[in-house]
């Protein structure tokens, strides 16, 4: 059976809980437009890959057994409403190379072994709010939430009984 996959990276505790008063804060902004996303579902997408079968997955994984981490910290230092994905979140305009190089090389792995191609530019998010329609109000200035980067997971998407549930198949650290 396929799995939906896709490379992330995770969230320290002191960055989620700096997330939760974000959305916090951000709820009144957004007058009730989304829904909030539990702070175990946040994470920073890599490259996404979509469907993989299980022998796709084991020769991803051969692909994959050594994985450099980048050595990086970002600063999430803004919001931002994509309103075609109908999400809210924080984001950066400050990309770390070395994070932009790991996505890159993920991404053209995965559309070279057949998975999703991502056309988008890689831009490091972490959603907050997801099923935001026509937010006309701009979004506030935020004080900078730090994220050091020390861990990469391939992650799975299932659907749970409250909702998506992502789990990780495999974490590379430094
Ligand atoms: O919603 P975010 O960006 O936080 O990046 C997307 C998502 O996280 C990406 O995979 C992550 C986990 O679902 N993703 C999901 N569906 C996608 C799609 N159809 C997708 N990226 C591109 N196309």
């Amino acid at each position: 059976m396929a799995e939906r996959l896709f490379f992330s990276v995770p969230l320290s505790r002191i960055s989620q809980l700096e997330l939760i008063r974000l959305q916090a804060q951000l709820s009144s902004d957004l007058g009730g437009h989304g829904r909030v996303v539990p702070a175990a579902n946040f994470h920073l997408t890599l490259a996404f890959l979509g469907n993989v079968t299980q022998q796709q997955k084991t020769q991803l994984l051969a692909r994959w057994a050594e994985m450099t981490v980048p050595e990086v910290s970002l600063e999430l230092n803004r919001l931002a409403y994509w309103p075609r994905a109908g999400v809210v979140c924080a984001t950066t305009n400050r990309t770390p190379m070395a994070l932009a190089d790991l996505a890159h090389a993920l991404r053209r792995d995965a559309a070279e072994h057949g998975f999703h191609q991502s056309h988008a530019p890689f831009r490091p998010h972490i959603t907050l709010f997801r099923g935001v329609g026509g937010l006309k109000e701009e979004l506030p200035e935020i004080k900078p939430v730090p994220m050091t980067v020390q861990e990469v997971d391939l992650m799975v998407s299932v659907m749970g009984p409250k909702g998506v549930e992502y789990h990780s198949v495999k974490r590379w650290g430094r």
